[in-house]
């Protein structure tokens, strides 16, 4: 294959991740690289396994004097194209792209391509599974954790699964995946979009290449994909677990209920693993690829049911004096909190707070109402979470995880539930979600029995 890259002075922009897969791939494709990145070297965690590439490092800042002169800019996910570096790229005349574009630009298996606010991760680990089960070679990738430019070099694949970011949708040009999904759409990352609309925007380029021999795949029962959806020449595919469709994937009774040309099957819902409402839609959503694709029904059911879900998302971690203890810390926006309390019936300790992405609190108030007896509140987001949720049930401020895990201890009573589902993403305390929820877990498997006088340090508000 032409080497589109060989003596380019590329300037890779975030050196996490992302920013360390370019590395690599631009390395082996003999490119001049820049790595840049805002912090310094002893603050990036894995920068070492680049040591022995030909690499320059602009640190601590990005020089926008190497970004001008560059042939090329590839910005990680993280990078909004609205810094000024970025921008006087632009402006001398430079392209900018991002990872996801890089690697796509090299692939040539048929693609499957996730977004929505919720489930992403959750339905993009789930179609890997089902391909995975009937055989195919499939790359599990993306916003999900593994760079997609680390597919390039590693071998053949039948499919690849990519969960996509709205971050990562921003920068994309030639992306056409043989399936598209949009899962679903509510509020989140409006700390670094302007409003819902620049939101949407930036998920509705999934569609933008797709032609009618494409498919999307779209939840019947979210108006706002409907809408986003309207102009995309793609063949829509919908899933419900509302109504009955004539065509796609729907729950009626317990049963999954799969129609397409002319011919109907049934999956009994009792036999998932997976729990709640949100992860029959996930399911049905993940399942539909490999049905059209002519996979055997009852090898994806298979695997399907033996999928107990990922880590950190409502995930039982103990029941300790009749009560249940449930990490939920990829319960990152206000949506997902909303559903991971629909699914429990006891009265519940919510553990929520972190940092602040811009969007609105209110839609927590009325199932915090319903469900919450005692919502204990922590990180940068505590006040304005407090203050927009209202006295519709007893607030504690915490200052730390400990003394929230401490505090919930103290204050549920046998057959209710605590929920850790912070509502907000970890980067004011921990390095991520998973760090984060890793310690609630700990936290909770360290409590003793019998209880104890808390020693948390709390203020109630
Ligand atoms: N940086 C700069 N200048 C800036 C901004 C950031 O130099 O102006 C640097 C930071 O100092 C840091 C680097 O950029 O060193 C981090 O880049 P990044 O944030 O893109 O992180 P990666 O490690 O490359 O991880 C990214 C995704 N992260 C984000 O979108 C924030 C990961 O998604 C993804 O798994 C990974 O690429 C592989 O595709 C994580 C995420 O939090 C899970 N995603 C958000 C979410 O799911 O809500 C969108
Ligand atoms: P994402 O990758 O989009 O963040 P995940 O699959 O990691 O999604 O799930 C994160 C959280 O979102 C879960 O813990 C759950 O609370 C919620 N969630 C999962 N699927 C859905 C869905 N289909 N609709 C609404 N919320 C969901």
């Amino acid at each position: 294959m032409q080497n589109r890259y060989e003596n380019k002075n590329i300037v890779v922009v975030g050196a996490g991740k992302s920013g360390q897969a370019l590395c690599r791939f631009f390395a082996a494709r003999s490119a001049h690289i820049i790595l840049s990145d805002q912090r310094l070297k002893d603050q990036i965690e894995g920068l070492a396994a680049l040591d022995h590439l030909p690499i320059k490092y602009d640190l601590g800042g990005h020089d926008i004097e190497l970004f001008r002169a560059a042939d090329l800019v590839v910005l990680s996910p993280g990078v909004p194209e609205t810094i000024s570096p970025v921008q006087a790229a632009k402006d001398a005349g430079v392209s900018v792209i991002g990872e996801i574009e890089v690697a796509v630009r090299e692939l040539e298996a048929p693609m499957v391509g996730i977004t929505g606010t919720n489930g992403k991760s959750t339905v993009t680990a789930l179609t890997g599974e089902i391909f995975k089960s009937v055989g195919l070679k499939a790359y599990v990738g993306g916003n999900i954790g593994e760079p997609l430019t680390d597919a390039v070099d590693a071998g053949q694949w039948d499919w690849l699964v990519i969960e996509l970011s709205s971050f990562q949708l921003e920068t994309m040009t030639s992306f056409q995946p043989r399936y598209s999904m949009l899962l679903n759409i509510s509020e989140d990352h409006l700390d670094r979009y302007p409003d819902m609309t620049a939101y949407i925007a930036a998920k509705k380029n999934i569609f933008m290449n797709q032609t009618s021999d494409d498919f999307m795949i779209l939840n019947a029962d979210d108006s706002e994909v409907l809408k986003s959806a309207a102009n995309s020449k793609a063949t829509p595919i919908y899933f419900s677990c509302r109504k009955e469709l004539p065509e796609g994937m729907f729950l009626a009774g317990q049963q999954l209920v799969w129609r397409w040309q002319e011919h109907e099957q049934k999956f009994p819902a009792a036999e998932l693993t997976l729990k709640g409402l949100h992860n029959i839609a996930n399911v049905m959503a993940a399942m539909i690829p490999a049905l059209v694709e002519g996979c055997c029904p009852e090898q994806i059911w298979q695997a399907v049911c033996s999928f107990s879900g990922l880590p950190h998302r409502m995930n039982l971690i103990r029941t300790l004096n009749g009560v249940d203890w449930y990490n939920d810390s990829k319960g990152t926006n206000v949506g997902s909190v909303v559903m991971s309390l629909a699914g429990l019936d006891a009265p519940v300790t919510l553990i929520a707070g972190g940092k602040d992405k811009g969007g609105d609190y209110a839609d927590l108030r009325e199932p915090i109402r319903q469900k919450v007896n005692h919502l204990i509140l922590l990180g940068e987001a505590a006040e304005r979470l407090g203050n927009e949720i209202g006295p519709v049930t007893n607030i504690v401020r915490v200052a730390s995880l400990e003394a929230a895990v401490s505090t919930a201890r103290d204050l549920t009573t046998p057959g209710g539930a605590v929920l850790f589902s912070p509502g907000c993403s970890s980067f004011d305390m921990f390095k991520n979600y998973a760090e984060r929820g890793e310690q609630f877990c700990r936290l909770v498997e360290n409590l003793e029995p019998e209880k104890a006088v808390s020693n948390g340090n709390t203020s109630g508000i």
